[in-house]
């Protein structure tokens, strides 16, 4: 074959339109920097160095040919492009991360040698990742489940991971039990589904026969599990952890985030909606928040317990199914952490950090809860297998940002080149290999006694006091929600014998609870209850526990959106939005074109979303600004009927003008306190900061 260039006959077409043959605007040869739009730019290369002349065309044999496997560019390209992907986290795959720093605000110095908890005013950074648990990576963000709340501390001492959750207490008492758990609630093996969910039969099949799982069961059927804004969770250590002080003498300890915004979730149906507005409707949020510069904030707080205190509580601590009521051993607020910067690189940051509940650094230590006892060998396990190397505590997002050495060596994708011969300790041959030190991490003192066995403490036989005690506690509009979520999913159970099961613990918990239960999945009689393993305790409410009584009077970190069409007012637009910046909301303008409406006065006004992709869901409260003609438009677009009928049953508040009214009325919406007159502003913003709770009954059948 000649050696002669050819040009093809794309190529000839691209040198027509001014391009040269593969696609570039200059043809770039031999690593020299070249020209395209926008600047000058290094030259694209191979991993080893060489310049490419060509991205777009492989090597071929012939303008027509067969590819020929010389193409070492092409291979270098598409083997590492095949190898991109790491294995997923078997759980919380699905998560939003981004950088920040903690400081302290008050001195534990009594309690802990642990410098992040003495020095205070000390900004230490850290990286946090909120996550859900059962749905893969690219799953939706606004499942009902469980949030992890994790927080990679970079101390001057080491890194701190503190790993928990945004619900304090756990489905399980033993590390042993934990695969089964999370089998079962992930899709069933046979069929690859549900994505995402535990309304199915494997999820609630091993949930009946686990009472442990009662109290948790109380909590995810709650609001808690469809939070509104991973700013507005709070977090929980979950588990008892120790801190030791210069004595050496230990305190225990739980670990809470308290957000900033307070507590809100969603309604059911509006989380079900959400997931198809915008699956990642949580991780958009947190994104718009930090470029906005509204940065989300927790307050960090501890409860202290020493172990006389700890043997009066009516429940063992060391019980991850358990918490420690507020009103029992109050909370002391010591600091703050503040999320400020998102990550450059998803993969690089979010992906590749690795938690591990066994960082913690001297004055820090851990209980003997069975689960975080199991907790302490799968993070370091399971990095391993998803990093791939023991080496993992070298990629940046994990690397301490204090000194750290030893003698571990070599592994795959080893960064480090130690020099010297000396890889060993102790020796003699090197002045500066490092030692160890007085002041590094000491293990609690603890003395163990009594038999070695597979038993399960006695303290631990107490599985429905404190899932009664959560239900008792909440605000009625909460107990229904309660009630209906666990309809809701037992309702998509296909086992009769499970649902059965599952009512019957009911029973224990509260029998109101269960004769809703039983009436919403249309149970001729009830069935029995199993027998507990230990009486059930009457314990006094704790009203900490719900989400309406921890809603915070602002619309702080809120959305308003505003429905207009052509022929709106303007100047009722404006005042509207004016009121609600000023009191701390964002505000979005839905129109159906997203290039705006035109308003009465003639002007354009440009929509920040279009009215099909845009629905209420997506808005804490909204006004419906229109015309009378904009109404009547607007009448053929069930897309705007859908958003005002959302808007009022999703209990938002409803600011309308004379417009606005009329196009309620076409949509067949009621009227009550929540829809109120859009020149009433302030009454609006009021409305805005929490729900109409009340509207719910005259709209939706609620166990
Ligand atoms: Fe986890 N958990 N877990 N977990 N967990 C993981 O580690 C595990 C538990 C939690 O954003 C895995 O790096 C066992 C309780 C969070 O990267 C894995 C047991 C709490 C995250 C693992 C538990 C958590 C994980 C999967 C029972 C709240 C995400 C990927 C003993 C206190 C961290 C990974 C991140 C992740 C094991 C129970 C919270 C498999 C064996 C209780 C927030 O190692």
């Amino acid at each position: 074959m000649s050696e002669k260039k050819t040009t093809s006959n794309s190529g000839r077409r691209k040198q027509e339109r001014g391009l040269a043959p593969n696609g570039n605007s200059q043809v770039a040869t031999g690593g020299e920097l070249h020209q395209i739009a926008g600047g000058e730019h290094a030259a694209i290369t191979t991993n080893q160095g060489v310049a490419l002349s060509d991205n777009q065309n492989s090597l071929r044999a012939n303008p027509r040919g067969p590819t020929l496997l010389e193409d070492f560019i092409l291979r270098e390209k598409i083997t590492h492009f095949d190898h991109e992907r790491i294995p997923e986290r078997i759980v919380h795959a699905r998560a939003t991360g981004a950088h920040g720093f903690f400081e302290l605000t008050a001195s534990l110095k009594q309690y802990t040698t642990a410098r992040i908890l003495t020095e205070v005013g000390e900004k230490t950074p850290v990286f946090t990742r909120i996550s859900t648990v059962a749905g893969g990576a690219g799953s939706v963000d606004t499942p009902r489940d469980i949030r992890g709340f994790a927080v990679k501390f970079y101390t001057k001492e080491g890194n701190w991971d503190l790993v928990g959750n945004n619900i304090p207490v756990f489905f399980i008492q033993d590390a042993i039990k934990f695969p089964d758990l999370i089998h079962a609630v992930k899709m069933e093996p046979d069929r690859g589904f549900p994505q995402s969910a535990t309304a199915h039969d494997t999820f609630w099949d091993f949930i009946s026969l686990t009472p442990e799982s009662m109290h948790t069961v109380m909590w995810i059927m709650s609001d808690r599990t469809i939070p509104r804004s991973l700013r507005m969770i709070e977090g929980f250590g979950v588990h008892s952890f120790r801190l030791i002080n210069d004595a050496g003498e230990s305190t225990f300890v739980k670990f809470h985030w308290r957000p900033k915004l307070g507590l809100q979730s969603t309604i059911w149906d509006e989380a079900v909606k959400i997931s198809g507005a915008d699956q990642d409707f949580h991780r958009r949020d947190m994104f718009e928040a930090i470029a906005a510069g509204v940065f989300p904030e927790w307050e960090f707080a501890v409860q202290l317990f020493t172990q006389a205190e700890a043997d009066r509580f009516p429940f063992d601590h060391l019980d991850a199914t358990k918490l420690i009521p507020e009103e029992l051993v109050p909370l002391k607020v010591i600091g703050r952490m503040v999320l400020d910067r998102w990550p450059n690189n998803f993969f690089a940051e979010t992906e590749q950090v690795a938690y591990c509940p066994s960082h913690v650094v001297p004055g820090i230590d851990f209980s003997n809860d069975p689960l975080l006892q199991g907790r302490l060998l799968s993070y370091h396990d399971t990095q391993l297998s998803r990093l791939g190397s023991p080496n993992f505590h070298q990629i940046p997002i994990n690397a301490p940002k204090c000194p750290f050495s030893n003698q571990q060596r070599d592994g795959h994708m080893q960064m480090e080149q130690p020099a010297g011969r000396v890889a060993y300790e102790p020796n003699s041959l090197s002045e500066n290999s490092p030692r160890e030190t007085a002041s590094g991490f000491h293990s609690a003192a603890v003395t163990e006694t009594g038999e070695k066995s597979r038993i399960r403490a006695a303290s631990f036989a107490d599985h429905y006091s404190q899932a009664r005690q959560f239900y008792l506690s909440q605000t009625a509009y909460e107990q229904a929600h309660i009630a209906s979520a666990l309809v809701f999913e037992l309702s998509k159970v296909e086992h009769l014998h499970v649902r059965e099961a599952m009512v019957g613990h009911l029973r224990h918990i509260e029998e109101d609870l269960a004769n809703r239960v039983a009436a919403g999945l249309g149970f001729d009689k009830m069935p029995d209850a199993p027998v507990p393993a230990a009486p059930v305790q009457e314990l006094e409410p704790s009203p900490a526990l719900q989400v309406i009584g921890k809603m915070k009077d602002t619309v702080m970190g809120r959305v308003i959106g505003i429905l207009i069409a052509d022929g709106s007012d303007g100047t009722v637009i404006e005042k509207i939005k004016k009121a609600a910046i000023d009191a701390g909301a964002s505000v979005k303008i839905v129109a159906p074109k997203v290039g705006g409406a035109k308003l009465a006065d003639g002007s354009m006004l440009a929509a920040d979303g279009q009215l099909a992709g845009t629905p209420s869901v997506l808005f804490d409260a909204v006004a419906v600004i229109l015309s009378d003609g904009g109404a009547k438009a607007l009448s053929m677009e069930s897309a705007a009927i859908d958003f005002v009928r959302d808007a009022f049953g999703h209990l938002k508040a409803i600011a309308v003008d004379k417009g606005g009214r009329a196009f309620l009325k076409i949509a067949n919406v009621g009227q009550d306190a929540g829809v109120v007159d859009a020149n009433e502003n302030d009454v609006f913003i009021a409305a805005a900061k929490t729900r109409q709770w009340d509207r719910e009954k005259s709209i939706r059948t609620l166990a």
